[in-house]
């Protein structure tokens, strides 16, 4: 751990203070890391809607056209009906049914719509993590995809998110995303006996374990008990310390989609004071998307990687080929809703120029240019024209106009 919980309580109590309005009574608030970092995260999200919402019924036309009135608003999964969580989950179906747009010359494995944003990804993978566009990239990745689950399979509704502070405390068996029922986002992977810890660290690093969950095999339940993961792996990670590849993943590979549920991994990275301290402590965006890809040789994997490594399985132990488990996107939903929380405490300054930091290339390597205002993002035979960097820095600027509740 990179604070001393003394310390880092210390901060937090500072922190809040300055961040949200101060109480009535001018005591500061007392924070302790367990059971009110639940509550901290709900006043975090009130004051980022109420930041947000005021900005669009003050700010009239410098914002563009994004108004109160046609704002859009994500949602947990937890929140939405049985009818709404099947309305997402039939149209990811669809998007599965729908032919690619990819040239098969290009990636041979890509045959769904679906599969052309995990085309997109894996072909991007070493430019778009651990670089200055990390966030932007995948915020715009994300609201493409909500795109077309609505302009191509009819969705009305918006894209939900996966809040892990909950998880964390329930359990994967006992929330309605995992819990394997029809109106889930489908459950664990059968039991597979092969365990023994994922390895992460390497290529000159410490290498540290981390543990596996309790299921592995395919997906046996829920929406996607059929599906087929065409592309990948290129680096997955599995039990025993062993990895798979299969080249550069771009070939047609039909599997089964796995899946290892694994609470502590959930429990240890991405709890609810894993969220608070990673909004409330990182000054600068530096910090911020360091703390949450997780600082190489600090065996902290922040609660990006705690996410993907709390799914496991194929392709979720894959930082490539992540997308191919559409729980992806309820996570990154969740990746950027933290991203928005972050920039509500200092909006001129976390969605300028200020609010980028880092290069082209996964941690500078090779060298390359530092991201800008006017960096270009490009999705691919997946979705949308390039944008620039400005075009993606707020939720309700630009392209963009939703916030999250
Ligand atoms: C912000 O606006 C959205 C959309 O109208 C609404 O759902 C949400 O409750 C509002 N939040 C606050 C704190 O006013
Ligand atoms: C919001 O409404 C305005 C005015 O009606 C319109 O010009 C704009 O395109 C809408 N924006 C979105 C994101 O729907
Ligand atoms: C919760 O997360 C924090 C920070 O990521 C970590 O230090 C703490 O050990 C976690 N709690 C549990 C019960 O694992
Ligand atoms: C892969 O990325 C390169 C640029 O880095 C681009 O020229 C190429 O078209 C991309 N291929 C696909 C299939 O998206
Ligand atoms: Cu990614």
């Amino acid at each position: 751990m990179r604070f001393s919980s003394h310390a880092a309580l210390g901060l937090l109590a500072a922190s809040i203070t300055n961040a949200l309005p101060a109480p009535q009574d001018d005591t500061p608030p007392t924070i302790s890391p367990s059971a009110d970092d639940l509550e901290t995260l709900a006043q975090l999200s009130q004051h980022a809607q109420e930041v947000t919402n005021s900005s669009l019924s003050t700010g009239k036309r410098q914002l563009g056209s994004c108004t109160l009135r046609n704002l859009s608003v994500r949602r947990e999964w937890g929140t939405l009906s049985n009818p709404e969580r099947k309305a997402y989950t039939d149209a990811v179906l669809c998007l599965q049914k729908k032919q690619s747009k990819t040239p098969s010359s290009l990636i041979p494995g890509a045959k769904s719509r679906f599969d052309d944003w995990i085309g997109t990804h894996i072909n991007q993978t070493t430019t778009i993590h651990y670089t200055g566009t990390f966030l932007a990239w995948h915020r715009y990745f994300t609201w493409e995809y909500e795109q077309a689950l609505r302009n191509e399979c009819g969705y009305k509704g918006t894209q939900p998110y996966w809040d892990w502070s909950k998880t964390a405390k329930t359990g994967h068996e006992k929330s309605p995303i995992f819990d394997g029922s029809e109106f889930s986002m489908s459950g664990n992977g059968e039991l597979d006996d092969n365990k023994g810890d994922i390895m992460l660290g390497g290529q000159g690093l410490p290498e540290f374990p981390i543990p596996a969950g309790n299921g592995g095999g395919c997906v046996t339940s829920g929406p996607f008990k059929s599906m087929s993961v065409n592309l990948g792996p290129v680096q997955l990670s599995l039990p025993g310390g062993k990895t798979e590849s299969n080249g550069d993943g771009l070939a047609y590979n039909p599997r089964c989609l796995k899946r290892d549920l694994t609470n502590e991994v959930n429990r240890r990275f991405a709890n609810a004071t894993s969220v608070v301290r990673n909004i409330l402590l990182p000054k600068d965006v530096y910090d911020f998307q360091m703390t949450m890809q997780g600082y190489p040789g600090t065996n902290d994997i922040g609660i990006h990687g705690g996410g993907h490594f709390t799914i496991g399985g194929d392709p979720g132990r894959d930082l490539f080929t992540s997308p191919g488990d559409p729980i992806f996107y309820l996570h990154h939903s969740m990746i950027d809703r933290v991203w928005w929380m972050w920039q509500s405490l200092d909006v001129k300054k976390r969605t300028s120029a200020e609010g980028i930091a880092g290069t082209g290339t996964f941690m500078n390597q090779p060298p390359s240019p530092d991201t800008t205002l006017d960096t270009e993002i490009n999705l691919g035979f997946a979705a949308g024209s390039p944008k620039t960097m400005r075009d993606l820095m707020s939720t309700t600027a630009g392209p963009f106009c939703y916030i999250y509740i």
